[in-house]
């Protein structure tokens, strides 16, 4: 740990938090924590993973008006009559109500009292010392006095291997801590809370509703059944604590100087883990971990703490950036270097965002449990915003952009996971019951159930509910995954859900002409979430052919036979291998508009609101890589336009993909113009949707959005190193491909490439100085190295020469840069101007 230094890995405040985006979270992809870091009385927020409401109706269309094919038939009638009115109306019976919301759990309040005052007197405290995160040991800390019991230490963390959430106390003399534990949700009948074996626990039950309407939809009510409805557990012991006692519903300590309580949580029949142990069991497994009696609370805390620094470290420690940090800037609480950081450049705090960002991936997202919602594991509202769940027309692959390029593969597994239980289950469904389709399908909108039909209620606007390649997109990540692991297994285990995507989109794609495809295209289809003027002179979001549509079924196209080779497939696979080749092949090519942009639409369309947020046609230039400098430099310019046109300013998500969009053209500079809006201090005081961070670096969208955070990490990794690039079947490692001007020097330490390699770099002046390479397996790679950064506002013109290196498995290659690779200097061409 001593070699990642603080300034890039240490959040920390000398206020205790207010409000709930002050606060500093911790979490190990199963439950989580968010700690106020409060002298006197600390407050954490609990969640877990699972506490999503529902289960829904077995029909997974249930609140649709119409399905089946017959209407599609009619929606895509009237789209090609040009009715977009009545395709419209057409599409919005078909939409079910919502999905399922993500729940918060509990709230906790852990006082603390010296030893001789029994806890009856409110505490006397002075204020907090410092609150800090270190992400690099995954320990929120807080350190206060209290003017009898001295100075006061509590540590919170979620035990990397899965176990509790730990909240240790130590004070230089002896106190006693009470423990209460409330919810939002409605407390359970009495026989619902099943005392775990062990220590006296805290234990609290609470309805799960099986109801929850977005916020968005005044007319929906929260509801309860207690005989559908699941109950939410949390139990509070303190193992190491004899005198410990539960009484007026509150757990209360003996006194000492240390404390060790855990904080065990589960829900009854989890989504996505049919067969589940009783929740009861799973609630005594986390306990279990700390035998009563086997330490004192000293020996206990040193134990679960080394045990879960240890796992944490494992993951965490993989990648490094390092970024020059002005002196003093990360002696500022956190909150003031963010607000400094606008007057004295301080290049430090992206590096910590980008940090952060994998942070928080890894404590939202871990194998075994569920994917990160919109507000990752943790959310304190009922409902949250857009009910906390998932939305897959581009946050939920956000979240996960991170994980191949910075280390994280196996945080990309809820996300597989969750991809084959849709495929398998409602996604077939919804695709057989609402569109007489193979394969299977998602919408705009899921949860932790795998809602896959189009929400809205009937009233839903089509720019979002209409949007049927929610699993097109999400398939892309099975692919990606094996790019970067290598993984046979996973990807073998994932197949069905790639097969069952192609054979959607085969059904989905309206063709003309046998044999030789006369043309191809899709029906209804929507950009999301814009909408261009229609002829009547109000907005419409329903066309034919969005530039979304065609970049993602191609790339479904490319990845479903990448796949095929990679495993090996079957002869009998080869016919609709070949027909979803041939028929995306059909589909219009990308097309450039009359300002020089890239056409969103199969045809030009005005736009009804030109800087909307939404990137969706210029995704084929990032994630995907079907629009390169290099391949296809003329939409790549138009690419670029594009983006102009957007503007600069937008939500903390739009931001976080514009920095990798403009990576991906290589302007180095208008990328990190992107990073420093996403850093700015973030306002939520007008409803703008304006980019920025919360005091705990929390993204904005406002709310917060975890996106924002997990995109800038994406996207800052995309400025330092891209492998999308292929040559003679290798995979081509983009060194440094868009370092801005502002960071001249620096160094990064693990980035993954495609293929399986890592990679450090140094740079010194805006050049590599140093290029050091391992993989997992032998192979050779082409390495390019760009030196010096073009000017703003341009796009790189790929003509760098390129060096084959020949990678041995395990070993470590240091290249020499004067002598293993012919370097240039940034070659570039003018991004069009507006
Ligand atoms: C989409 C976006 C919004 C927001 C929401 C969760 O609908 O258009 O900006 O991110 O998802």
């Amino acid at each position: 740990m001593g070699d990642l230094p603080a300034t890039t890995h240490v959040l920390h405040d000398d206020r205790s938090a207010t409000r709930w985006v002050e606060a500093y979270p911790v979490g190990n992809g199963h439950r989580g924590a968010v700690c106020a870091g409060r002298a006197g009385v600390e407050h954490l927020w609990v969640n877990d993973g699972t506490a999503w409401s529902g289960p829904p109706p077995t029909d997974p269309l249930a609140g649709a008006r119409a399905r089946g094919p017959a209407h599609l038939d009619r929606v895509r009638a009237a789209v090609a009559a040009g009715d977009v009115r009545a395709a419209e109306a057409l599409l919005a019976e078909t939409q079910t109500p919502w999905a399922q919301a993500y729940l918060p759990l509990a709230e906790i309040d852990v006082e603390v009292a010296p030893a001789d005052d029994a806890g009856t007197t409110p505490p006397r405290v002075r204020g907090v010392a410092r609150r800090e995160l270190d992400l690099r040991t995954g320990v929120a800390t807080h350190t206060w006095r209290h003017p009898v019991a001295g100075v006061v230490v509590h540590e919170s963390w979620a035990d990397a291997g899965g176990g509790a959430l730990v909240h240790a106390v130590r004070a230089e003399r002896p106190v006693r801590l009470t423990v209460r534990v409330e919810s939002l949700l409605r407390a359970a009948a009495p026989d619902h809370a099943p005392e775990p074996a062990g220590p006296a626990a805290l234990v609290r039950a609470v309805d799960l509703p099986v109801d929850v309407p977005p916020s968005h939809h005044p007319e929906g009510e929260l509801r309860y059944d207690a005989d559908r409805g699941r109950t939410g557990l949390v139990a509070v012991v303190a193992p190491a604590d004899p005198g410990a006692a539960v009484a007026d519903g509150a757990l209360r300590t003996g006194a000492a100087r240390t404390h060790v309580l855990l904080v065990a949580t589960a829900t009854t029949d989890p989504p996505g883990e049919p067969g589940a142990a009783p929740a009861a069991e799973r609630l005594a497994a986390q306990l279990a971990a700390a035998p009563p009696a086997q330490d004192d609370a000293d020996a206990l805390r040193e134990r679960l703490r080394a045990a879960h620094v240890a796992e944490h470290a494992r993951v965490y420690g993989r990648v490094h950036l390092d970024l020059p940090t002005p002196a003093g800037a990360a002696d500022l609480p956190t909150a003031r270097r963010i607000r400094a950081a606008a007057d004295r450049p301080d290049p430090g705090l992206a590096a910590l965002a980008f940090h952060h960002g994998r942070y928080l991936l890894l404590s939202s997202s871990r194998p075994g449990g569920l994917p990160a919602t919109l507000q990752g594991i943790w959310n304190p509202w009922l409902p949250g915003p857009w009910s906390s769940a998932y939305t897959l027309n581009i946050n939920l692959q956000m979240a996960y952009w991170a994980a191949g390029t910075t280390g994280l593969a196996e945080c990309h597994e809820p996300l597989l996971d969750f991809v084959r239980r849709l495929a398998a289950g409602p996604g077939a469904d919804v695709a057989r019951e609402l569109y007489g389709a193979a394969g299977w399908v998602a919408h705009h909108n899921s949860d932790a159930w795998g809602h896959a039909a189009s929400v809205g209620h009937g009233r839903g606007d089509a720019q979002w509910s209409a949007w049927a390649l929610g699993g097109t997109w999400l398939a892309q990540h099975v692919v990606e995954h094996h790019r970067f692991t290598g993984d046979d297994a996973a990807l073998r285990a994932a197949w069905p859900a790639l097969r069952g995507a192609g054979e959607f989109a085969l059904d989905w794609v309206q063709t003309a002409g046998d044999g030789d495809l006369a043309r191809a295209w899709t029906s209804p289809s929507t950009s999301p979430e814009n909408r261009y003027v229609a002829p009547d002179g109000d907005p419409a979001a329903v066309t034919t052919n969005a530039a979304m549509d065609v970049a993602l079924l191609r790339a479904l196209a490319d990845g479903c036979r990448e796949a095929a080779v990679a495993l090996g497939a079957d002869d009998a696979d080869e016919p609709w291998l070949a027909r979803l080749e041939q028929v995306v092949a059909a589909l219009p090519d990308p097309a450039v508009g009359s300002r020089g942009e890239l056409l969103e639409w199969g045809r030009e369309l005005a736009e009804a609101e030109p800087e909307h947020r939404h990137l969706s046609h210029l995704v084929g230039l990032y994630p995907l890589d079907s629009l390169d400098p290099t391949t296809t430099p003329d939409l790549a310019r138009a690419a670029a336009r594009s983006l102009e046109l957007r503007g600069r300013e937008s939500t903390g998500w739009s931001l976080a993909w514009r920095i990798a969009l403009w990576a991906r053209l290589g302007a180095g500079d208008r990328a990190h113009d992107q990073v420093l809006l996403s850093l700015r201090p973030a306002d939520d005081s007008d409803g703008r949707h304006r980019g920025g961070l919360y005091p705990n670096l929390f993204s904005a969208h406002p709310p917060f959005q975890i996106d924002g955070n997990l995109g800038l990490t994406a996207g800052v990794a995309e400025m330092l190193l891209q492998s999308h690039r292929r040559a003679d079947g290798r995979v081509r490692l983009d060194l440094l491909p868009a370092l801005p001007a502002a960071w001249p020097d620096g160094e990064v330490t693990g980035l993954r490439a495609r293929g399986g390699a890592e990679v450090d770099v140094a740079w010194r002046d805006g050049a590599a100085s140093a290029v050091v390479l391992r993989a997992p397996a032998d192979r050779a790679v082409e390495v390019v190295v760009r030196q010096g950064a073009p000017a703003a506002g341009d796009t790189v013109a790929d003509d760098t020469p390129a060096a084959v290196v020949a990678l041995a498995a395990g070993a470590t290659v240091i290249l020499d840069l004067t002598r293993d690779l012919p370097v240039a200097g940034p070659s570039v061409s003018h991004a069009p101007r507006s």
